[in-house]
């Protein structure tokens, strides 16, 4: 029998048959070959498994055993640190990865955000950035708002603005969750959960309070967890991330992953490109006209930098 887990709580498993929501527990038992030694865990949240039922020794519930994992469609993944060599698997088989920011309470760092978009890029996911809390800063800080807008938009990113308090954005985010399996993600105390209640206020995922020393979140959600939302569609809540160590790109190839880069280098006088110091490259003369944005040009700057010193 196949079902797909929808949440990972360390040592057992929570499955349903997707797309019927019929939530049971389920264990993993002896060993299921992990094919890279350093992922930290073998089954995410999203994948699909075989299970078989053992009758219980003491004539309660059958109890499912998780027998094989069925091959990902794709999967989100990172690692804590680019020193450590574990990697974690965040989610797998995602229609739509929602990047969730804001302009402040935790104000958003473009090189942390530009890092996610690239891993989605990397294992060829949708994303969607969702610019939260907005009825905390709309007043006074349209010119940030639009700023934003205009990086994301010109590398070719869906934005979002929501609130959960004045309900701004909230039936639209409900309408493209529609028939798909959305992860939430982003950084502690953004609204995640929050955002998961407001759509369907049925659920009752944990909401934390922001810390009023470091304005940040407090890491409230420590697990991965699937959610139906009543008006059709999933969305896997998933534990505020700190740092988002790159897994699985070279060098070289890091500028492919930023789609209006990858678009500009067609022109590039030289292939390979680094898009840094070479004469008649395209890239370069893109963010000096403007068109590409100054702030992905440095996250990509930032990224060849980081690249050097740990390899
Ligand atoms: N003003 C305002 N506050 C919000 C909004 N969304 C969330 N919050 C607040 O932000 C805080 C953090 O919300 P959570 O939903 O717990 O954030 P999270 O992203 O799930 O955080 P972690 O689980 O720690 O990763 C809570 O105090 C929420 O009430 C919003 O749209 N407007
Ligand atoms: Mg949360
Ligand atoms: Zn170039």
């Amino acid at each position: 029998m196949e079902a797909t887990v929808v949440k990972n709580a360390g040592s057992h498993y929570v499955l349903s048959a997707l797309p019927q929501w019929n939530p049971f527990p389920a264990v993993l038992r002896g060993k299921i070959r992990l094919k890279a030694s350093e992922i930290t865990n073998p089954i995410a949240v999203g994948d699909r498994v075989c299970y078989c039922l053992e009758e219980s020794r003491d004539g309660g519930q059958p109890l499912a055993l998780i027998t094989e994992i069925l091959p990902r469609r794709n999967y989100v993944i990172r690692r804590s640190t680019n020193l450590s060599r574990q990697a974690h698997i965040i989610a797998a088989n995602v229609d739509m990865a929602y990047i969730i920011v804001s302009l402040y309470f935790p104000e958003v760092k473009l090189p942390f955000l530009d890092r996610i978009l690239l891993t989605c890029e990397l294992y060829g996911i949708p994303a969607t950035i969702v610019l939260g809390k907005t009825d905390m800063y709309r007043d006074f800080s349209a010119d940030e708002i639009a700023r934003f807008r205009s990086i994301y938009e010109g590398a070719g990113y869906p934005v979002i603005e929501t609130s959960v308090v004045t309900g701004e954005g909230i039936d639209g985010i409900r309408e493209v969750c529609k028939g798909r399996v959305n992860l939430f993600s982003g950084e502690s105390g953004v609204g995640k959960s929050s955002l998961i209640k407001a759509l369907d206020p049925s659920l009752d995922p944990k909401v934390g309070a922001i810390s009023s020393v470091h304005l940040q979140g407090k890491h409230t959600t420590s697990l991965y967890e699937m959610y139906p939302i009543s008006s059709g569609g999933y969305v896997i809540d998933s534990p505020g991330i700190r740092g988002f160590g790159l897994v699985d790109v070279q060098k070289e190839e890091i500028a492919r992953y930023f789609p209006e880069m990858l678009k500009a280098s067609a022109d590039c006088r030289f292939t390979p490109c680094t898009h840094t110091h070479e004469p008649g490259c395209a890239v370069k003369a893109a963010v000096d006209a403007g068109l590409i944005a100054p702030e992905r040009y440095n996250s990509y700057l930032g990224m060849l930098e980081e690249d050097k010193k740990f390899r």
